[in-house]
C-alpha cells in the first residue's frame, strides 16, 4: 500500500474573479502534488471556494443579485483556471454544497458536546475584507485617522448577541503543538509569529453572526449562521467525507499539508487545530504560509490598476512557461515579483537556450548523423561522470529540495544538470567526431539521449505538458515516467531492442519575445 499524502490550498473568496496569487497557489499545490505522486505516493489534491461570509454577501447585495448567483459565476472561474493551468485536483469543494453545511454542523457538535460553546453578546472589531475579528490592540491608525486592521484593511464595530468558541483554554496546548512539531508551522518565520501571538494570550472566539443569513446554519440556533471561518477551516474534512468514517477519511486525515498564504496563518494554526482538538479529531501535519506574489514589486489592486489575468499570463507566455517561472523565480516562503520582462528573461535563458537546446541539438544529431538508430553501448569515463552529475541532481537534489518545498534550490539542481551537459556537449564536439571518429560521437549522443530522459522525469511535475513532449519524442510510454521508472536502469536498452527510431524533433521549448509595446 503506497503511503497516503494529503495536499489542499486554500479555498479562494469568489467574490471577484482569479487573481495571480490564486493562480500561484493552485499552480504550487499541483506541483507538490505531481512530485508526491511521482514519489510514489497515494496523493489526494483539494481545492475549492469558499463562498459564504459578509463579504460575498455585501458584494452581491452591490451588484443587486444574489450571493448564490454571484457564487455560482465566479466559482465557474476558479474551476476554469485549474483547467487552463492544468492543476488536476481530485476534488474541488464549494461551501454552499450541502455535505459542507452537514460536515460544519456535525463539527459543531462535536465542538459543543465538549464544553466549548457559549453565547454571549460580541463587542469588538470586525474587518469584512479580512472576515476577521481584532482586538482593539492589533489596530492601526490610517492616513486619515480611520482605524484599520493590521492588514490595512478597514475594521467595522459590532454588537450582537454570538457563541462563543473557548479559545483561550487552547492556549497551552498550542504551545506544546508548536513546541513537539516543529515543522507544523513553516516557513519558520511564520512558526515564530505564531508562537508569540499565542503567548500573548488567546480570548474566546465569537462563531456566529445574528446580523445576516448567508452561511451554514448554527445546528439548534436557527438565527444565528457559523462564523464564516470556521465553516471555510471545515472545508478540508468535508472533502473526505467527514462525519461519515470513509475510507478517504480513514486513509487521508489527517492532511499532510496545508498550502496557503502568510496572511491566513493564524485561521490555520491556531483556530483550526483548536477546532480539531476540541472536537477530538486528529491534527494537520503541517501548514506552509507562502509569500505573495507582487507585480513590478507592487501589490495588485484595482486602484493601481495593475490587476493582471492570470490566465492571459498563460495565454501570452504559455502554460508551463509561467509554471516553471513562479516555482524558480520565488523562494518559496518570501514574497517573489513578476514581470513580463522577467519571465521572457529567466526562460529563455533556462528553457529555450538550455534544456530545449540541449534536447533539440541531441536529438537532431542522432536523427541526421544515425538514422535516428539507438545501439547498446557502454558508458566509462566522463560519459559516466557526466550521467553520475545528472542521476545526482534528478534523483537527490530535486526531489530533496522539493520534499522540503524549496522549489527554486532544486531546480537549480536540476540546471547545473542541464548546464553540465551542454558543456560535455561543446567539450565532446560530437559534429567534429562525426567525421573523425564516428563511433564516439555514437557513445556521446547516446549518453546525452539517457541524461535528457532524467532530466524530464525530474522537471515533470513543474512543466508536466513539455517534459511529456520531450519524453514522447525519446520514445519513453505515456504512463511510464513514474518514481519506478526513474531507477529503471534497463530502459534504454528495452528502448533499443523495441527498434525504435529517433525522428527529427520539433522544438518543444521556442524562445519568447518581449512584445512590441513592452519594449
Ligand atoms: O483567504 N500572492 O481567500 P482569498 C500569493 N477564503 N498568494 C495570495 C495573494 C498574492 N498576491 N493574494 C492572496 C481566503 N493569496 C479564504 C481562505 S481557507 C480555509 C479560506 C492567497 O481568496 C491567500 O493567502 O482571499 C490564500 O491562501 C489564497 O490566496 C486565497 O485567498
Amino acid at each position: 500500500m503506497s503511503e497516503p499524502f494529503y495536499i489542499t490550498t486554500a479555498i479562494s473568496y469568489p467574490n471577484g474573479r482569479p487573481h495571480i496569487g490564486h493562480a500561484y497557489e493552485a499552480i504550487a499545490a499541483d506541483v507538490i502534488a505531481r512530485f508526491q505522486r511521482q514519489q510514489g505516493k497515494d496523493v489526494r489534491f483539494q481545492t475549492g471556494t469558499d463562498e459564504h461570509g459578509l463579504k460575498m454577501a455585501r458584494k452581491a447585495e452591490e451588484q443587486g443579485r444574489t450571493p448564490r448567483e454571484l457564487a455560482d459565476e465566479m466559482s465557474g472561474y476558479f474551476q476554469q483556471m485549474c483547467d487552463a493551468l492544468n492543476v488536476k485536483y481530485d476534488r474541488f469543494i464549494r461551501t454552499v454544497e450541502a455535505d459542507h453545511h452537514r460536515s460544519c454542523q456535525a463539527l459543531w457538535r462535536a465542538m459543543e458536546a465538549n464544553g466549548d460553546l457559549y453565547l454571549d453578546r460580541y463587542e469588538g472589531w470586525y474587518s469584512v475584507r479580512d472576515e476577521a475579528y481584532y482586538d482593539e490592540s492589533e489596530l492601526v491608525d490610517g492616513e486619515g485617522g480611520e482605524r484599520l486592521s493590521p492588514q490595512g484593511t478597514p475594521v467595522e464595530w459590532t454588537v450582537e448577541e454570538s457563541w462563543f468558541f473557548r479559545l483561550s483554554k487552547y492556549q497551552e496546548p498550542l504551545l506544546a503543538l508548536y513546541r513537539d512539531n516543529p515543522d507544523f508551522i513553516q516557513p519558520d518565520s511564520r512558526r515564530n509569529e505564531m508562537i508569540a501571538f499565542v503567548s500573548g494570550g488567546l480570548r474566546d472566539l465569537s462563531v456566529s453572526r445574528t446580523s445576516f443569513d448567508w452561511g451554514v446554519k448554527v445546528p439548534g440556533s436557527d438565527t444565528h449562521v457559523m462564523y464564516v471561518w470556521v465553516d471555510a477551516l471545515t472545508n478540508y474534512i468535508t472533502g473526505l467525507g467527514y462525519p461519515e468514517d470513509t475510507e478517504n477519511y480513514r486513509k487521508f486525515w489527517p492532511a499532510s499539508l496545508h498550502l496557503i498564504g502568510k496572511d491566513i496563518v493564524r485561521f490555520h494554526t491556531v483556530y483550526w487545530p483548536a477546532f480539531l482538538l476540541s472536537a477530538g479529531l486528529p491534527l494537520p501535519q503541517k501548514v506552509f504560509g507562502h509569500g505573495f506574489l507582487l507585480n513590478r514589486g507592487q501589490k495588485e489592486s484595482k486602484s493601481l490598476g495593475n490587476v493582471t489575468d492570470p490566465l492571459a499570463l498563460a495565454d501570452q507566455f504559455g502554460v508551463d512557461t509561467l509554471r516553471y517561472f513562479f516555482m524558480r523565480e520565488v523562494n518559496f516562503g518570501q514574497d517573489g515579483s513578476y514581470s513580463p520582462e522577467a519571465i521572457i528573461t529567466k526562460t529563455n535563458a533556462e528553457l529555450a537556450n538550455s534544456f530545449g537546446n540541449l534536447v533539440q541539438r541531441t536529438l537532431s544529431m542522432i536523427n541526421k548523423n544515425m538514422d535516428g538508430i539507438l545501439e547498446r553501448f557502454e558508458t566509462a569515463g566522463e560519459d559516466k561522470a557526466l550521467l553520475t552529475i545528472v542521476q545526482d541532481a534528478c534523483r537527490q537534489g530535486l526531489p530533496h529540495a522539493f520534499e522540503r518545498l524549496a522549489f527554486s534550490v532544486g531546480i537549480e539542481n536540476w540546471l547545473r544538470a542541464v548546464y553540465a551537459c551542454n558543456q560535455y556537449v561543446d567539450e565532446q564536439a560530437p559534429w567534429t567526431l562525426r567525421k573523425t571518429d564516428p563511433e564516439r560521437m555514437k557513445v556521446v549522443l547516446q549518453t546525452l539521449y539517457i541524461a535528457i530522459r532524467d532530466l524530464a522525469l525530474a522537471i515533470r511535475p513543474v512543466i508536466p505538458t513539455r517534459a511529456d513532449a520531450v519524453l514522447r519524442q525519446l520514445g519513453v510510454a505515456e504512463g511510464q515516467a513514474g518514481s519506478a521508472d526513474m531507477h529503471d536502469e534497463g530502459w534504454y536498452n528495452a528502448l533499443v531492442a523495441s527498434g525504435h527510431v529517433v525522428a527529427k524533433p520539433n522544438p518543444v521549448f521556442p524562445r519568447l519575445e518581449l512584445p512590441e509595446e513592452a519594449t
